[in-house]
């Protein structure tokens, strides 16, 4: 397999964008390193947040975003004995992890304190040859088709971990707030393949087709028009009493501050979506004499990864996405902004 010199990206010269598309060299991998022709690579909403430096965590500059890749490894470093050239693999967010400190040794390895993040502390995978640490590379077997599993790398993985994270057992109900963005519309899949019922909450016409014709829940509520979201999403669970669960993946602070109310006693509130300077809030009273617990999760750790592919391998995950062309980048980020993405866009690297 030949490697050129040089390669399509999108690299974002400066905080605040716009994304270039333009040529730039290939790297060469570390020893314990591989270098992935990446074939897709989904644009989740973290990649926004990179480009208009969102979050109080500095990017690096020049920055090629993007950490749902999908590809086959082209080249790897000398100490690399695991994985193959030819085979198939995914750069996913944590692009490497110490693997010896407290957090990598009890396999949470997205609490290192020296994780790399693909496409926002190491170039990511919105370019054509991309590198990642080789223990951490998603194993992808040749069967998976690689356009439809790129948004399964951040989106799947990191609703998977949130559904195991929140303790709903088969047979209960999760609300999922933001529903019918990249990973809501994953979160309503593993749900169902979980045994969950779905009480789908975002905006619009498209969304609310998509939720309940496509991705299977049983209720949508729509936070634009809806004039009671908290009684609304009460009233869509069977006794009236709310969902077990609440998997927060929306881009904006005031459904963080509405969860609390509406979930169940006893239930759990699973914050993933990181809106820019957002806090979050609850009623001491209730959330006391309810015991709701409110809890955080980031991504997923390998194990999570395995577990999360063999859901999508077994045909449990079809959630919809539309292919563009690297060069199209720019284009996908301004619909993100507006909020009309339904779904997933991924992006083929030869385009
Ligand atoms: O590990 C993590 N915690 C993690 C991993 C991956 C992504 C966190 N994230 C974060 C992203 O950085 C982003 O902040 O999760 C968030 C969602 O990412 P996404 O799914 O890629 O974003 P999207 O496709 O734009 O979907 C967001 C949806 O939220 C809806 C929008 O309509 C859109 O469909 N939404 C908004 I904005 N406000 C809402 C509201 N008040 C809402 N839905 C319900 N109620
Ligand atoms: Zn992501
Ligand atoms: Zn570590």
């Amino acid at each position: 397999m030949s490697i050129p010199d040089k390669q399509w990206a999108q690299v974002i010269e400066k905080t605040g964008g716009p994304v270039e598309y333009k040529q730039i060299p290939v790297q060469k991998p570390g020893p314990d390193e591989v270098l992935v022709n990446i074939k897709y690579s989904g644009v989740c909403h973290t990649d926004l947040h990179a480009v208009n430096g969102d979050w109080p965590l500095p990017t690096k500059l020049p920055l090629v975003g993007g950490h749902e890749g999908a590809g086959v490894v082209v080249a790897k470093g000398e100490q690399v004995h695991d994985i193959e050239i030819g085979d198939h693999a995914g750069i996913k967010w944590i692009n490497g992890s110490c693997l010896a400190c407290d957090f990598c040794q009890q396999s949470d390895e997205p609490l290192c304190g020296k994780a790399l993040l693909s496409g926002y502390t190491v170039d990511g995978t919105f370019q054509q040859y991309a590198i990642a640490k080789a223990a951490h590379v998603a194993r992808l077997h040749k069967d998976i088709p690689l356009d439809a599993v790129a948004p399964v790398l951040c989106a799947g993985i990191t609703v998977y971990k949130g559904l195991k994270e929140s303790n709903a057992r088969p047979g209960q109900t999760v609300a999922i707030v933001g529903a019918g963005g990249g990973l809501g519309s994953l979160a309503q899949q593993y749900a169902k393949a979980m045994g969950l019922r779905v009480i789908a909450i975002d905006s619009g016409e498209d969304k609310r087709k998509m939720c309940l014709e496509q991705l299977g829940s049983a209720a949508f509520v729509d936070f634009a028009t809806s004039k009671n979201v908290i009684k609304e999403v009460q009233e869509a669970t069977e006794d009236g009493q709310g969902p077990h669960a609440v998997i927060l993946v929306a881009v904006n602070e005031k459904p963080f501050q509405q969860a609390a109310e509406y979930v169940r006693p006893r239930g759990s509130v699973v914050c993933i979506g990181l809106p820019a300077g957002a806090y979050l809030r609850a009623p001491v009273f209730e959330s006391v004499i309810k015991m709701v617990t409110i809890k955080g999760s980031y991504v997923g750790n390998r194990k999570d990864t395995a577990e999360a592919l063999d859901f999508f391998r077994r045909g449990l995950i079809k959630a919809p996405y539309q292919v563009v062309g690297l060069s199209e980048l720019q284009k996908v980020y301004d619909l993100m902004h507006e909020g009309k993405i339904a779904g997933r866009y991924v992006v083929d690297t030869t385009k």
